[in-house]
């Protein structure tokens, strides 16, 4: 038996959700097909998907074809629910990337595509919704060619389309025309083929089609089906092509177990469930996993069920290629990799969230409830990123947009029974280093010293180009490191790491650090029992942040803030109105450009002014003006920085951070200490 791990992606309302049903149907899994709008469909399922008739997770449903088991992962098409993508992409061996015949490839689309194509995610385009009126597949054809960049070949031709009747002819063999356009489409990118084909040899369809999956699978040619997932036009072809063109994988059994958790679900009696897509080898009943590489504990696998036909399975146990369900992985966090995966390259494929509110309970009484809850669903979606405001014990979310602050809004509601207000949406700004900074604390030689930390932290931070992420790097000798606490040099990296990565959550304005290079220059401790009492872990990962923050201090930070790149396409006649409201938004407007009654025009603008944008739009351009916006990066932010309130203890100010270091046994100068017994 062979697996595929699909996709399904597209812009939000592309009818992915209707799609699936479709392909479910067409598979025998279902015998009756759901509507979206009447939220009756597999994989649309919680209750304000049904009632919104919008997805908002990520499902995972199974179908079989020929000898194949295709996993279908049916995701969000919202940009405010893009997290829900990110988590997902890990899983994919192809994807469908599904465009309406009618609205055409849209920004969204043009997100998908960039971060498929980053990812090597071979793809088909589905282009749906031929059955309705103004739908137009040469238009989108071409737009497909020329917005993404790629070639493509059209494997059926619509017929009747823009009416409820809409058909499609499936291109054969003994079509001439295709066979024409799938010549050129596969020669531009096979030597031996063009060579053949410019001597005047017949080709066969045959390896003409192996060229074509030979060359989807590389993603130098995108197979395009046209069609109507409402009536089920065109989704014969593109089945088939699904289990004739993307790359199948027959199950590599052998070797230790490698996966990745992608989503992570409860179960009926609130034990955790995780979601493993297997990359290598079996997991089986009772095999003990450690989660990542940087985890300390074991988990033991309790429970395995299988995707297959529609449903979850009980077994033994898992394969490459599969998804499954596994139970007892009590430390699983979405995105931990195990085995040899554990030690892939980790990047975000999206940009983060831009804005942060604060979440407030309308009763106080329900401020512990509330605190329980969004820790759950920060579990089920950790770019949420609650945090909590210990001086004001306020809570903070961070967020894309208003939707998904309506979804969590229904969903404490609902779920829950909190009502909730949101406060103070603010765009959630980073920090990145000025110059180069260095800072050392030494172990205390002596008792009067009135220095707690039973060790010697030497860091430097240096600053690294936009969107490099955060660095950590070791300069110290193997003699520096206290092998009596960790048992590894690479144990002390990862804790050292993750204790810098942690420090730098909170700058010297409150937000984020990134793009910057951590490297540890000086460690030094003492070793029981000759020395008592030893150097421990504690005093490496509390005297981290008051070397960090001080190396910060020396280099200083500039505070940045999210910023947007809007497109606007309106009517030509407002071209004044709308540059004057850019101006008053302090947006950066490009050229605008005129073709026709029409124009369009591209402009910068703060996250935080982007609201303030789209909702004068409609009144400015009579309701035919369209805004679209991507994330573009992240600028200095003009004149005072803002800063925001600290979360938990505060390094900058030490002897505000020694003082709440409550609960953990720092070692007071001039103390007697015990021996050992
Ligand atoms: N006429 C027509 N309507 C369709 C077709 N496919 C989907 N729709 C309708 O389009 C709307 C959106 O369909 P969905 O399947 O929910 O789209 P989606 O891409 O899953 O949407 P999100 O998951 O929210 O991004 C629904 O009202 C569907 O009934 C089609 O082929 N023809
Ligand atoms: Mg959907």
């Amino acid at each position: 038996m062979t697996t595929l791990n699909l996709g399904i992606l597209a812009h939000v309302d592309a009818g992915k959700t209707t799609l699936t049903e479709r392909l479910l149907y067409a598979a025998g899994v279902i015998d009756e097909i759901g509507r979206v709008d009447h939220g009756t469909t597999q994989t649309d399922s919680l209750t304000l998907e049904r009632q919104r008739g919008i997805t908002i997770k990520s499902a995972v449903v199974s179908f079989i074809v020929d000898d194949v088991t295709v996993n279908l992962v049916d995701t969000p098409g919202h940009p405010d629910f893009i997290a829900e993508v990110e988590r997902v992409l890990d899983v994919f061996d192809g994807a469908v990337l599904v465009v309406s015949a009618v609205e055409g490839v849209q920004s969204q689309t043009l997100v998908l595509h960039r971060v498929l194509h980053r990812l090597g995610v071979p793809t088909l385009f589905f282009v749906n919704k031929i059955d309705r009126i103004g739908a137009d597949h040469r238009r989108v054809l071409d737009a497909i060619a020329e917005r993404l960049g790629v070639t493509t070949i059209a494997m059926n031709v619509p017929r009747d389309i823009g009416t409820h009747g809409a058909d499609v002819i499936a291109s054969t063999p003994n079509d001439i025309d295709f066979f024409e356009a799938l010549t050129d489409a596969v020669a531009v990118n096979d030597e031996q083929i063009l060579h053949r084909y410019l001597a005047g040899e017949q080709l066969t369809y045959d390896q003409l089609h192996a060229a074509l999956a030979a060359q989807t699978a590389a993603r130098l040619v995108h197979p395009v089906y046209f069609g109507s997932a409402m009536t089920g036009a065109g989704v014969n072809e593109l089945v088939a092509g699904i289990v004739d063109l993307l790359p199948t994988r027959i199950s590599d059994r052998t070797g230790a177990p490698s996966g990745t958790v992608f989503k992570i679900e409860r179960g009926p009696n609130r034990e955790k469930v995780a979601l493993v897509r297997m990359f290598a080898g079996t997991l089986t009943m009772r095999d003990r996993i450690r989660l990542s590489a940087d985890a300390s504990d074991e988990d033991r696998v309790t429970a395995i069920r299988v995707f297959e036909r529609g449903t979850r399975s009980p077994r033994r146990s898992t394969v490459a290629g599969e998804i499954a369900e596994v139970g007892g992985l009590s430390h699983a966090r979405i995105g931990d990799r195990f085995g040899l995966a554990a030690d892939r390259g980790r990047h975000h494929a999206f940009p983060p969230p831009t804005l942060e509110t604060s979440v407030v309970p309308r009763d106080p009484r329900d401020k512990p409830a509330l605190f329980a809850a969004l820790t759950d669903l920060a579990e089920q979606d950790p770019l949420i990123n609650l945090r909590r405001d210990d001086t004001r014990n306020e809570l903070f979310l961070s967020l894309y947009g208003e939707v998904q602050r309506e979804i969590v809004a229904q969903t404490l509601g609902a779920d829950h029974g909190i009502e909730v207000e949101f406060r103070s949406v603010t765009p959630l700004c980073i920090e990145r280093p000025l110059r180069h900074g260095s800072a050392i604390e030494t172990i205390p030689r002596h008792r009067s010293s009135t220095r707690p930390f039973l060790a010697t932290v030497g860091l430097t931070i240096a600053p690294l180009p936009p969107g490099a992420g955060v660095t950590f790097a070791l300069d110290v000798k193997v003699g520096e490191i206290p092998m009596h606490v960790f048992d590894t040099v690479d144990a002390f990296r990862d804790v050292m790491a993750r204790t810098v990565n942690e420090a730098l959550h909170q700058g010297l304005n409150g937000w984020n650090v990134t793009d910057c290079a951590v490297t540890m220059t000086h460690s030094d401790y003492q070793a029981p029992p000759r020395k008592w009492p030893g150097t421990t872990l504690s005093d490496y990962r509390l005297l981290t942040p008051l070397v960090l923050m001080d190396a910060l201090t020396r280099a200083g930070t500039a505070v940045c803030e999210p910023v947007l790149e809007a497109h606007l396409e309106f009517p030509a006649d407002v071209l004044g109105e709308i540059m004057a409201t850019l101006i008053n938004v302090e947006a950066v407007p490009g050229t605008p450009e005129i073709s026709g009654r029409w124009c369009t025009l591209d402009a910068e603008v703060r996250a935080a002014r982007l609201h303030d944008l789209q909702s004068r739009v409609p009144d400015l351009t009579r309701g035919e003006g369209v805004l679209e916006s991507a994330f573009a990066g992240y600028r200095p932010v003009h004149g005072d920085p803002p800063s925001r309130p600290r979360t938990d203890r505060n390094p900058l100010n030490r002897a505000d951070y020694l003082r709440r270091l409550k609960g953990i046994t720092l070692r007071e100068p001039g103390r007697t200490r015990t021996k050992p017994r």
